[in-house]
Formats: structure tokens, C-alpha cells, sequence
């Protein structure tokens, strides 16, 4: 790792600057199919080199192979790459739509498709997950209406958050998608609280959390491991390392680690590192950690190894603090391309069906979107009423309240 002094202080620094020439030499992967597959029982301190690895199924030449190979039909493959393209689409139409002034605010995917896409598929009803911003594909994966997110983008009459939430901080409880908070790394503690709510009633559903490379850094990711590992919580402990925290490279956060999932060694905790560009990888990781949850085996911690293509938010302009072409070097590829690749490797799919689906998943986002807008965007249309935002918080109103109430006039 590259290093500036500050005295006698050590400040790790990213490879390359704009400018200079994108390098990944860093980032050891391993050949597909390599990494074994231990029983979900298997006692944690058997597998602490797994923290160090990258499970992968996908090879280059986009065939399936290796002990994770073989969780998912075509049908449900073909199902997988439809919901990361859809999220794909959906991302276009809103970064645009925030381009022309109809929300204030909007972030991305992009690259980042196959981990939330997958793993809510290795999910179960009643399960719930703790997101970040950067989830959507629980959502969309989850069969959430697409007009119903996008109605919430735009503050609009019909936003079932009633604007008071920024926009992207969609909350479904029918959907297992917890309220997002933009304090990250609450989503970590408050999977766990709830994880271990549910194992005290005996109940078998089980909790996700959600965290960042750079939000490992926060207290609340310590404090939620140590609860977690104690009490063998039900809960999957996501990392999502897409390299980059805003402008923080994730050397930063991760420090002398080694890699992020090695941060729950200490703790006793089963660390997995996987592929997060590989759909199938990521599902059938997830998968193995849920089965173990839910058999009351404890929790698991997983690094998803990804890249943020796009910028952090449609506030942020990454070419002021990294190579442009830098995704483009991005070794793990592009997670859309690789399951389309695969899928035509196994006679399920080919360049025509895929032109002509990306043509008609647009065209169901632009529908929804239509339908969206007539319920208003930012600066046009119907809006919530002042008096929503009274609402839902307490099931009698208090008198203070009341009274703001009447003094708003609403
Ligand atoms: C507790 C807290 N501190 C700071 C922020 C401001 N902030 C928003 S996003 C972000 C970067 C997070 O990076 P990472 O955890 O890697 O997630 P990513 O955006 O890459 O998915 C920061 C610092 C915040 N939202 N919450
Ligand atoms: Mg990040």
C-alpha cells in the first residue's frame, strides 16, 4: 500500500490519482470454483482463510463452476439479470430526472447490481433486511412497485413516505426494507437488536444488515459485531466494499486488516469473502448465510469485493479524485454483462433476446415513471399536504403537536 508521513504517522494513500494509470495488481482474485464450501455448521475457526479469499462461480469464459456452482434455474437466472436491469434503467431515468430538476437528490448502482439483486433472493418473507442507500435492488428484486419508489423520489402526492424522508430513503416493512437512516452504520446495530429480538421469541425470521467499506470505520459496526457474536444473533452482516467512501479510498477504513471481512476474526465470527460482481456467487453466499441464521447457528459476516461505477451521489463528481478510466480496469467486470454471458453459455439466452429486453425494460421504466409524474415532481404538481407531516409518528397526538397543528392551519 502506498504511504504518506504526517511525523511519525502513516497515511495509507489510493494507488493512483487522476491522471494517473488505473492498477488493480493489488487485488489478489482467485480462479473461479477454487474456494471450498464448508457445511453451514462448520466451526468458524476452521475457515478464518476464507476472510482472505474471494469465493467466485463465474469464470471467464462465463461457465458456472466450483462447490457454489448449482443454487439457481435458468428461470431464476433469467428473473436475476431482468431485476439488474431494471435497477440499470431505473438509475438512468432517475439521475436524469434529477438533471432536470424533478427530485433533488438521487444515487446510483451502477456495477453494484448482483449484491443486493441477489441476496434478496436467497432471502425468505418475514426476513428483514436494514439498507443503505445503495440497496435498491432489495426493493426491486423484492417485487416493490417501481412507481412507488419513484413517487418518493419526487416528494410527490403519491409519495407513501409523505415527504419527510430524503429522496432514495425509501421504507417498506411489508417488503422486509427497514426505514433507511442516512446515519450509516445504525443499520448494522439495529439488525442485530432486531435480529436478536426475533431469536427471544423463538420466531425463525431472520435480520440483514447493511454497511459500506468507509461506514466500517463507525463505532456502531464494532459494538453491532461484539452483539452479534456474544448472543449468536440470526442476522447476515453485509460489507459492501465498492472501493471507494465518497472520496476515501478504502484503504482508509480497512487499515492494517487486510481485507474487510478479516475484521470479524477477532470476533469468532464466520467471514466470508465474496465476488460481488458474480450473481451467482453472491446468491449462493447469501444463502449458505441465511440457512445458517435461520438454524439458529449465529451470525455471518460477508464482503462483497465491487466497484462504485458511477459517482456517490448526483452531489459528487469522482473525476476530481480518480483516474476516469479507472472502472474500466476494474477486474471483477460488470456484473449485468457476466450473467448475460453466462446465460448464453448455458443456450438461455442470446445477444438478440438481450437487445430486445433492455428495449422493453426501459420502456416498463418509462411507463412507471409516466405514471409517476402525474402525481407531481419536486417543483411541479401535487405534493403532500403540511398536515402529513403531523402524522404517523405518535398514535395520539400530543397537545404540542396538536396545537403546531392548527397554527400551520392544515
Ligand atoms: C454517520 C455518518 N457519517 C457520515 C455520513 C456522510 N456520508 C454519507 S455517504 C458517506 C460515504 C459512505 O461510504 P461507504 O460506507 O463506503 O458506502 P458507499 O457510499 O460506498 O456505498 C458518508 C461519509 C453519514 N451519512 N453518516
Ligand atoms: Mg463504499
Amino acid at each position: 500500500m502506498v504511504e504518506t508521513r504526517k511525523g511519525g504517522l502513516f497515511v495509507p494513500e489510493p494507488e493512483v490519482r487522476p491522471g494517473g494509470q488505473p492498477d488493480f495488481s493489488n487485488v489478489k482474485i482467485p480462479r473461479a470454483g477454487t474456494v471450498e464450501r464448508p457445511p453451514v455448521d462448520v466451526d468458524p475457526r476452521d475457515i478464518r482463510d476464507m476472510a482472505y479469499s474471494i469465493i467466485r462461480v463465474l469464470n471467464r469464459d462465463g461457465e458456472a463452476v466450483g462447490p457454489w456452482a448449482g443454487t439457481l434455474s435458468d428461470d431464476e437466472l433469467l428473473e436475476g439479470l431482468k431485476h439488474m436491469m431494471t435497477l440499470r434503467a431505473f438509475d438512468a431515468r432517475m439521475q436524469t430526472a434529477q438533471r432536470q430538476g424533478k427530485t433533488s437528490f438521487y444515487m446510483q448502482h451502477m456495477g453494484e447490481e448482483a449484491v443486493s439483486c441477489a441476496f434478496r433472493r436467497a432471502m425468505e418473507p418475514g426476513d428483514m433486511n436494514f439498507p443503505t442507500y445503495r440497496q435498491a435492488g432489495l426493493l426491486i428484486a423484492g417485487g416493490y412497485p417501481m412507481v412507488d419508489m419513484m413517487n418518493q423520489i419526487y416528494s410527490n402526492e403519491a409519495d407513501p413516505l409523505k415527504g419527510r424522508q430524503l429522496p432514495i430513503m425509501y421504507s417498506s416493512k411489508e417488503h422486509g426494507f427497514f426505514s433507511i437512516s442516512g446515519n450509516l452504520g445504525t443499520q448494522f446495530v439495529q439488525a442485530v437488536g432486531w435480529a436478536m429480538a426475533s431469536a427471544i421469541k423463538s420466531d425463525d425470521r431472520i435480520a440483514a444488515g447493511w454497511i459500506g467499506d468507509g461506514s466500517t470505520a463507525e463505532s456502531d459496526f464494532h459494538a453491532a459485531l461484539v452483539f452479534a457474536s456474544t448472543y449468536r444473533a440470526p442476522v447476515v452482516l453485509n460489507i459492501v466494499n465498492n472501493q471507494w467512501a465518497i472520496s476515501t479510498f478504502q484503504g482508509i477504513a480497512r487499515g492494517g486488516s487486510g481485507t474487510f471481512a478479516a475484521r470479524g476474526l477477532g470476533f469468532g465470527l464466520p467471514s466470508l469473502r465474496v465476488d460481488g460482481n458474480d450473481y451467482l456467487a453472491v446468491h449462493a453466499v447469501g444463502k449458505w448465510a441465511v440457512e445458517r441464521a435461520r438454524m439458529g447457528l449465529g451470525a455471518t459476516l460477508v464482503e462483497y469485493v465491487t466497484y462504485r461505477v458511477g459517482a456517490h451521489s448526483t452531489s459528487d463528481d469522482p473525476s476530481a479524485y480518480r483516474p476516469k478510466t479507472e472502472s474500466d480496469n476494474w477486474p471483477l467486470g460488470d456484473p449485468v454483462i457476466r450473467l448475460k454471458n453466462h446465460l448464453i453459455t448455458r443456450g438461455a439466452w442470446s445477444e438478440e433476446r438481450h437487445k430486445q429486453s433492455e428495449a422493453e425494460v426501459m420502456d416498463s421504466v418509462i411507463v412507471a415513471q409516466k405514471e409517476a409524474e402525474k402525481h407531481g415532481t419536486l417543483h411541479a404538481g401535487g405534493r403532500p399536504s403540511a398536515r402529513d407531516m403531523f402524522e404517523g409518528v405518535y398514535a395520539e397526538m400530543p397537545p404540542h403537536l396538536r396545537r403546531q397543528r392548527q397554527q400551520a392551519g392544515v
